[in-house]
């Protein structure tokens, strides 16, 4: 038996490798984690923009989980952008018998701007795939969709965890990094409340943050800490790889998934 920890990420390619599977697969890789990667839709994209964006068959992507999950089972996984209402039922209806904990990333839109869920999507996740998350990390724009408020401050925030925990997931972690000032993230988990906060650092080259921050919260997972101490470590590499971006690219760039934490 293998000690080496085992992250799933079930998400969208960005060619440019800055957010999607190819960041997640990097985090996990940074953290020590082997990376296991389903594929939910394909992007066609650089630093300058999306210009299409095409999504997997449902049973395609169900197939895939099922051949992965059960030969190699990963500690923890997470989903991303997952495209279409038939690929949420089909990812909900295995989440269903996960023996890991999930971590559902809500990603509706790539930060440079094409929507990444079709129609009746965000319906699908609250009914099918928010029973069976562990915890769910909406940034403010999520969290807004989610529970049709507009979530803008920390009372917003909290307001829309505790909303949202009523749809099933265990912890709900609603980010503020399109707060004004620090950049704070509010979790509720059984009950409780936990605040993380970090300086905001300005920069125009923050393409895959969300994506990265929910791998290294599921790579921490699949290693064994505990939520807290998870995001915790999630939030110190987030915080250095926005810092020591490596400026690629004309237009919003990838983070430094080398950074340390
Ligand atoms: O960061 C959200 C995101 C998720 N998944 C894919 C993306 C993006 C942003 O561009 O391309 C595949």
């Amino acid at each position: 038996m293998s000690r080496k920890p085992v992250a799933l990420t079930i998400a969208g390619s960005d060619p440019s490798g800055g957010a999607g599977i190819q960041a997640d697969l990097k985090t996990f890789h940074q953290f020590g984690v082997y990376g296991e990667a389903v594929v939910t839709l394909l992007t066609v994209q650089n630093t300058l923009g999306v210009q299409r964006v095409e999504c997997l068959d449902a049973a395609l992507v169900a197939d895939q989980i099922r051949a992965v999950i059960g030969d190699i089972p990963p500690g923890a996984a997470k989903t991303g952008a997952l495209g279409t209402r038939a690929i949420i039922e089909n990812v909900s209806a295995l989440a269903r018998d996960f023996a890991f904990p999930l971590v559902a990333d809500p990603v509706a839109a790539s930060s440079r701007g094409a929507s990444l869920l079709g129609e009746g999507a965000i319906d699908a996740l609250k009914t099918f795939l928010l029973p069976h998350v562990f915890l769910l990390t909406p940034n403010l724009e999520e969290a807004s969709l989610l529970t049709g408020d507009h979530v803008r401050d920390p009372g917003g925030m909290r307001r829309a965890a505790e909303k949202l925990a009523h749809l099933g997931p265990r912890a709900v972690l609603v980010k503020g990094g399109h707060l004004e000032g620090e950049a704070i993230d509010i979790l509720y988990h059984r009950g409780e409340w936990t605040e993380f906060s970090a300086p905001r650092i300005e920069t125009r080259h923050t393409h895959g943050t969300g994506c990265t921050f929910s791998a290294a919260i599921t790579a921490s997972l699949a290693s064994g800490f505990d939520l807290a101490e998870a995001i915790r470590r999630a939030k110190r590499y987030i915080t250095e790889a926005i810092r020591n971006h490596p400026g690629l690219g004309s237009g919003a760039g990838p983070l430094d998934h080398h950074a340390l934490f």
